[in-house]
C-alpha cells in the first residue's frame, strides 16, 4: 500500500512512523509512506494556505487552491482521499480493516478552524475523526490512522499478533492477564489460571471480558 500525507507539519511525522513495526513494513516495501508539505502548493511568496471565512467568525480556513492542486498532483487512479477533522466519521477497527484493503490512501490533514467546504464536497472520498476532541492539527490523527491500517497489511505482523486482532472484533474488551511471578508483593494471580484446566480458563476469561466490558464500555454490548 502507498500512503501520501498532505500536512503543514511534516516534521511531526518523523519519529512515530520510523520505529518498530511500521518502520519494518516500510523497509520491506509493504508500506510506502510519503509526507508532503502543503505550502509547496501555495501560490504567493508568503506561501499562504489559509484565509478568513466568508460571513465572518473566528479563525482561519484552509483555502481551496493549494489543496486542490496538491491532491490533483498526488492522486492516481484508485487513490482514496481522506480528510482528518473532528467532524469526520469516528475512526475504529472496522474502518481500519476496510482501509487496509485499499491500494493507495491520500490523507489530508487540516489546521485552524477547518477546510473550505468545497474541499470536503469535491475532493474528499471520506472524512474521519479519531475521537471527540480537538487537536491543534490533523498530524496526530493521520499517524493514528496510518499505524492502525499498516499493522493490518498482510505480512506486517507475525501470526500471534494477527490472531489477537480478532478478539477485538468479537466485540468485547480483552480479559485481564498476568505473567510471572504468581505472587508479587502478596498480589496473587487468580488460582484458575495456574491449574492448567484450559476449558475452565477459557470460560473464566469470557466471563471476565464481559465484566470488564460492562464496567468500561457498556456501549459495546448494546
Ligand atoms: C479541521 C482532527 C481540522 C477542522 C483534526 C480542526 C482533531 C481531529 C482540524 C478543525 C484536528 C480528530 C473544526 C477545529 C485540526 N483535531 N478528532 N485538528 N476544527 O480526529
Amino acid at each position: 500500500m502507498k500512503i501520501d500525507v498532505l500536512t503543514l507539519f511534516p516534521a511531526m511525522f518523523a519519529g512515530p512512523l520510523d520505529e518498530s513495526i511500521i518502520m519494518r513494513a516500510r523497509k520491506s516495501g509493504l508500506l510506502e509512506l510519503n509526507i508532503h508539505q502543503l505550502r509547496d502548493w501555495a501560490h504567493d511568496k508568503h506561501k499562504t494556505v489559509d484565509d478568513r471565512p466568508f460571513g465572518g467568525g473566528p479563525g482561519m480556513l484552509l483555502k481551496p487552491e493549494p489543496i486542490f492542486e496538491a491532491v490533483e498532483s498526488l492522486k492516481r487512479d484508485g487513490t482514496k482521499v481522506i480528510l482528518l477533522s473532528p467532524s469526520g466519521r469516528k475512526f475504529n477497527q472496522a474502518i481500519a480493516r476496510e482501509l487496509s484493503q485499499e491500494k493507495d490512501l491520500l490523507l489530508v490533514t487540516g489546521h485552524y478552524e477547518g477546510f473550505d467546504e468545497r474541499i470536503r464536497e469535491t475532493l474528499a472520498d471520506d472524512e474521519l475523526s479519531i475521537g471527540d476532541y480537538v487537536l491543534t492539527n490533523g498530524a496526530l490523527p493521520a499517524m493514528v490512522v496510518i499505524d492502525a491500517v499498516a499493522r493490518l497489511l498482510p505480512g506486517v505482523l507475525g501470526d500471534d499478533d494477527s490472531s489477537r486482532d480478532e478478539s477485538f472484533s468479537h466485540g468485547l474488551l480483552e480479559y485481564p492477564q498476568w505473567t510471572r511471578p504468581a505472587d508479587f508483593r502478596g498480589l496473587k494471580v487468580p488460582e484458575v489460571l495456574l491449574n492448567g484446566n484450559h476449558a475452565e480458563i477459557e470460560k473464566w476469561r469470557r466471563e471476565q471480558a464481559k465484566v470488564r466490558t460492562e464496567a468500561q464500555r457498556p456501549d459495546l454490548l448494546k
